[in-house]
């Protein structure tokens, strides 16, 4: 590899004197957000001026230290790749507004570590994550295998390391890491560390919705826990391979439930519990779990939710569908809710402070197969019916714990919180799996984030002196427009690495969270990856390379990103496409539950011999990876993946409605915000009563946060001749961008959009 020899490789870690000439001026330079999700109008041209000390930044003038860094060293992946056959998939529907587009002036602004920060980092330079980097493409199996050893294997994996099928051309696609290794996800995250000597380390601090409400677990006190549900699981019968719901709210129980169906080979699905009744018995009827286990109550701020309650209504409708729960075992939040007040259906129901407690904290490990499954995850797809995701727990376990080791540059002192809950992929593996397999200590936090201020978030990052913070870029928004007063009031001297999930974060928004939260001084990991990648795919690895905000770098270890066009041309240099993976990593998901082909067909078939991950990117002339949004009829909410498809399923479903179409519409705080043209059915009045009660529907069929932001009456749809919604001309409409409509002659009827235009306020 001629293009990785030391002479091209950049020097690390320039501080560079460009940035000198912005010093004087505010720290701040976006203290508003005008939020574009980094993927259409850019915001101006800035440089952030941030203190020498410790970062800078550095235009990328011709002839500077950084452009020269910038030539010679950093786009190089587009070298490395060798060219694979270009597939020639199709996606359905291109949502080309969102490809292609200046991701900014963000581009040449440069973000370096401290020499100090990157001296002490895991990689500590671009050299260091090169070598790295080509190593895990060139020779994966030694590169994963050396890794995997370090974790407890009762058997070695044999006789390959991976054998892999992802082009669907060559026959079924199939993945597998490790196959033949034995082993236990649990017993490497408690009793490995515990026997390393770390059985008096915290493993877990849980912080309540009232302040100075808290509690916390040692590794040992942990694995205790753990090995008494495993026991009483086992004792009603769940046994390895079964399936066990989980819908609990951020309590230690949450963890400690999925650690224990491990322990025991019982494969869990966490649903998150914001999700509804309806939700709740759609995953119960797909996955016929054994026991289901929730809590009663849940207080989010000053909201006290019902849980149970939800979970009784769910049963009763998985029941009328022949699929019969019959154990739920319920952990009462006594500080919410008492088990008095719960509605309770003796015999099936059962109280867990109740029985939990009197198992022995002692229960033997039940060694299962790299490829045994670990658990299901149900995640919007662009159709009605959720996916679920199936991991498994070999490759899953080795992949996880080394994303977090490295994108956080890890430290056995660290405190970790990340604000997602368990519900969704990345409390399955950055809260529970990830950090705890690394040994460290983990803060679960049961509360909202801005109650009853919005400095709680800071107020906890002192009181557990926390060093690395994960977030998404939606609770970064919300805290923003509060002012930095409720941040600054907080020492946060503490925090060392900050990081961002869940969509495109948004440059004002990054540079407010590196400036003001981490005092210029924490470098952002923006980790891009999904439920289906199990683990980071593309993330900054914080010593080894500067910044650009907005821009979520390089791909991690293993993983060989790249960006290809319509027809499933592989582009190289700088280009805008279709984010495709050319390679399996071990974290990759497995299949989707009892549904083979719909996972071959969504993930192999647009785009063959390649991995799809249905997101649009761009890469700029350095090789650095901005993300630019789903490309299919997926949005993102605050973070969550709703399908457009879903909502629209449950407005039709209300009795007064024809038809819908749901888009996404850029949000200043959630990113994208639901809009929903709809159509009435004859003889029914437009009226806000109606409104209310069509959100109500979405509500109660999906959950709270599924709900419209806006209902837009629809007398008539824009379609095609052939009948189809053209939903390119609906986002424009719900953007108001009513100069950019474009043609509109193909179009059954082209005086509806004058129509749809008059009802936008109606
Ligand atoms: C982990 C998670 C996956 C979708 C993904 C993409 C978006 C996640 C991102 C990001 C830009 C990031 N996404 N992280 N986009 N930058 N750092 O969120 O999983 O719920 O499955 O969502 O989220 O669009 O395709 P999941």
């Amino acid at each position: 590899m001629d293009s990785m020899s030391s002479a091209r490789l950049c020097t690390p870690l320039i501080t560079s004197t460009a940035a000198t000439a912005s010093q004087a001026s505010t720290r701040r330079l976006f203290s508003t957000s005008r939020f574009h999700l980094g993927r259409q109008r850019s915001p101006p041209p800035c440089r952030a001026s941030l203190p020498m000390t410790t970062f800078c930044t550095a235009a990328a003038d011709p002839g500077s230290a950084a452009s020269r860094l910038l030539s010679v060293g950093l786009p190089w992946h587009a070298e490395f790749m060798p060219r694979l056959p270009s597939g020639n998939g199709r996606i359905s529907r291109l949502s080309a507004v969102v490809l292609g587009e200046a991701l900014a002036a963000e581009e040449n602004d440069l973000i370096f570590p401290s020499p100090e920060f990157s001296r002490d980092a895991l990689v500590s330079s671009p050299e260091q994550y090169r070598k790295m980097y080509k190593r895990s493409i060139e020779d994966p199996a030694g590169f994963w295998s050396e890794i995997a050893a370090q974790f407890y294997w009762k058997k070695r994996w044999s006789p390959d390391v991976y054998s892999e099928n992802i082009d669907v051309r060559k026959g079924p696609v199939k993945i597998e890491w490790f196959k033949g290794g034995i082993t236990n996800i649990c017993y490497n995250a408690l009793d490995r560390n515990i026997e390393a000597g770390n059985g008096d380390k915290v493993a877990l601090y849980w912080e309540g919705n009232e302040p100075g409400q808290d509690g916390q677990l040692t590794y040992a006190q942990l694995l205790d826990q753990v090995c008494q549900l495993a026991n009483y699981l086992k004792h009603v019968g769940v046994s390895k391979g079964d399936a066990v719901v989980i819908y609990l709210p951020m309590l230690m129980e949450l963890p400690i439930a999925m650690l224990a169906c491990a322990r025991i080979g019982a494969v869990h699905s966490v649903v998150f519990a914001g999700f509804s009744a309806e939700s709740l018995a759609q995953r119960f009827i797909d996955c016929k779990p054994k026991v289901v286990i929730c809590s009663n109550a849940v207080s989010r701020g000053a909201k006290v939710i019902n849980l149970k309650a939800i979970v009784d209504n769910a049963l009763a409708e998985s029941a009328n569908n022949g699929i019969a729960v019959d154990l739920c075992l319920v952990y009462e939040n006594q500080s919410t809710m008492k088990k008095e007040d719960t509605k309770w259906q003796d015999g099936r129901d059962i109280l867990w402070q109740e029985v939990v407690p009197q198992f022995p904290t002692k229960c033997p490990v039940e060694w299962v197969d790299a490829e045994d499954p670990l658990f299901l995850l149900y995640t919007s797809g662009s159709t009605g019916k959720p996916k679920g995701v199936l991991h498994t727990t070999g490759g899953y376990m080795v992949y996880t714990a080394t994303t977090f080791k490295y994108a956080f540059d890890y430290k056995p002192s660290d405190v970790y919180w990340c604000t997602a809950d368990c519900g969704w992929i990345t409390g399955h593996s950055y809260v529970t799996y990830g950090p705890l397999l690394n040994g460290a200590t983990v803060l679960v936090f049961e509360g909202a984030p801005s109650y009853p201020d919005p400095g709680r978030c800071w107020d906890i990052v002192d009181k557990y002196k926390v060093t690395l913070f994960y977030t998404a870029p939606t609770l970064v928004r919300a805290l923003m427009r509060e002012g930095d007063e409720y941040v600054t009031r907080y020492s946060r001297k503490s925090l060392r690495v900050l990081g961002s999930v869940g969509e495109p974060i948004n440059p004002s928004a990054w540079r407010w969270f590196y400036n003001v939260v981490g005092d210029s001084r924490c470098p952002i990991s923006d980790t891009w990856w999904q439920t289906e990648t199990g683990g980071f795919l593309i993330t900054p690895i914080p010593g080894a390379w500067p910044q650009k905000p907005g821009s979520a770098t390089f791909p991690f270890f293993g993983v060989q990103p790249v960006i290809v066009d319509e027809k499933g041309n592989e582009l190289e240099g700088e280009c805008s496409g279709y984010l495709c993976i050319k390679n399996s990593w071990p974290g990759i998901f497995r299949s989707l539950y009892g549904d083979h082909e719909r996972y071959e067909t969504t993930y192999f078939k647009p785009f063959a011999g390649y991995y799809f991950s249905g997101d649009g990117c761009r890469r700029d002339k350095d090789g650095y990876h901005w993300l630019t949004g789903r490309v299919d009829d997926v949005i993102n909410v605050s973070g969550h993946r709703i399908g457009t498809a879903e909502i629209e399923s449950a407005l039709v479903s209300h009795p007064h409605c024809a038809e819908s179409a749901v888009v996404g519409v850029d949000h200043p705080v959630k990113g994208q915000g639901i809009y929903a043209f709809v159509t009435l059915v004859d003889g029914v009045d437009y009226t806000d009563e109606v409104r209310k009660s069509l959100i109500l529907a979405v509500r109660t069929q999906i959950g709270a946060f599924a709900a419209p932001d806006k209902i837009h009456w629809a007398p008539g749809l824009p379609k095609t001749r052939s009948g189809k919604i053209m939903r390119r001309i609906l986002r424009k409409i719900a953007s108001k961008q009513l100069d950019e409509l474009g043609d509109i002659s193909t179009l059954a009827e082209p005086s509806v959009v004058n129509q749809l235009i008059e009802f936008t306020d109606r």
